[in-house]
């Protein structure tokens, strides 16, 4: 099932029939352990209407609402090999491969959901930034509790020419208005998603794509489990929170964003969230 949160309401997709959702409190309602139940009693108490799949088509917005953002890194093979590149030059590149072998996983604060888009707006690349990527990664949502119980796409921008200058520049390299991206909807399967699951990155510029590619979720090194058990050790989350997993997916270095590019993150399921660089 799919969870759109637009501007008219919120609209529960369920075997491609469109249910509105008696609720207009999107945090209340995706914080519950039992979401997947729930919106499984929205179909048998509620009637369909192609309205309501109007509403998906316009006006969609980022499926979060005062949750934070946090995400993971060096989570895949790609991400390690390409940060200890970038980072050679300032000697920092050892840290990236032992995190990548080390029992805790690499956490950090992403962004608030102010700074947070959803699809179809602009994403942004910092002025003071000369090297710029976009990072597609499959997204978590979790309750309160730490439960698994929803998926979306996510874009985690990100400053190479920063990160790569400075490891402790991190923060400034991923953190700023518009680095952040979620959509296009929340994804809540009944069980958890299937490792064979595709995500597929492509890059247009000037209505041609200068970069595509994909990859499994199954090259991940850590489990979706073992990131959150890490998260919630020390932090607590009143809304629950949204987890981007990595990426392992890297343009080669010859790559830059440039303003005007439309980037599109697919994840089958789930769907396809498209922004353009502003
Ligand atoms: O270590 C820096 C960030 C890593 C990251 O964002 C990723 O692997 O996706
Ligand atoms: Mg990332």
């Amino acid at each position: 099932m799919k969870l759109y949160n637009t501007r008219s309401g919120i609209v529960l997709e369920s075997a491609n029939q469109f249910y509105a959702v008696p609720s207009d409190n999107w945090d209340t309602l995706i914080n519950q352990d039992s979401l997947y139940a729930d919106l499984q009693q929205i179909t048998t108490s509620k009637t369909a209407s192609e309205q309501y799949e109007a509403w998906t088509k316009t006006g969609l917005l980022a499926p979060i609402g005062r949750q934070e953002v946090w995400a993971s890194g060096v989570t895949y093979l790609r991400s390690r090999n390409a940060r200890m590149e970038e980072s050679k030059k300032s000697g920092g590149d050892n840290f990236y491969d032992r995190v990548y072998d080390a029992e805790r996983p690499e956490l950090f604060f992403k962004s608030t959901p102010e700074r947070v888009v959803g699809p179809g707006a602009n994403v942004r690349i910092r002025a003071d930034s000369t090297w710029n990527v976009p990072e597609p990664e499959l997204t978590l949502f979790i309750t309160s509790t730490g439960k698994i119980v929803g998926y979306t796409c996510g874009n985690d921008m990100s400053s190479r020419s920063i990160e790569g200058e400075n490891p402790l520049y991190l923060p400034q390299a991923k953190s700023y208005d518009g680095a952040a991206a979620l959509g296009p909807c929340l994804f809540v399967p009944e069980n958890p998603i299937s490792p064979d699951t595709q995500i597929r990155l492509e890059i247009v510029r000037n209505e041609q794509a200068v970069f595509t590619n994909s990859i499994a979720i199954s090259q991940m090194k850590r489990q979706h489990t073992e990131l959150v058990e890490f998260l919630y050790r020390e932090c607590s989350f009143s809304n629950g929170c949204f987890l981007m997993t990595g990426t392992g997916i890297v343009p080669p270095d010859d790559f830059t964003l440039r303003s005007g590019d439309e980037i599109s993150i697919t994840i089958e399921g789930i769907g396809t969230l498209t922004n353009v660089v502003g």
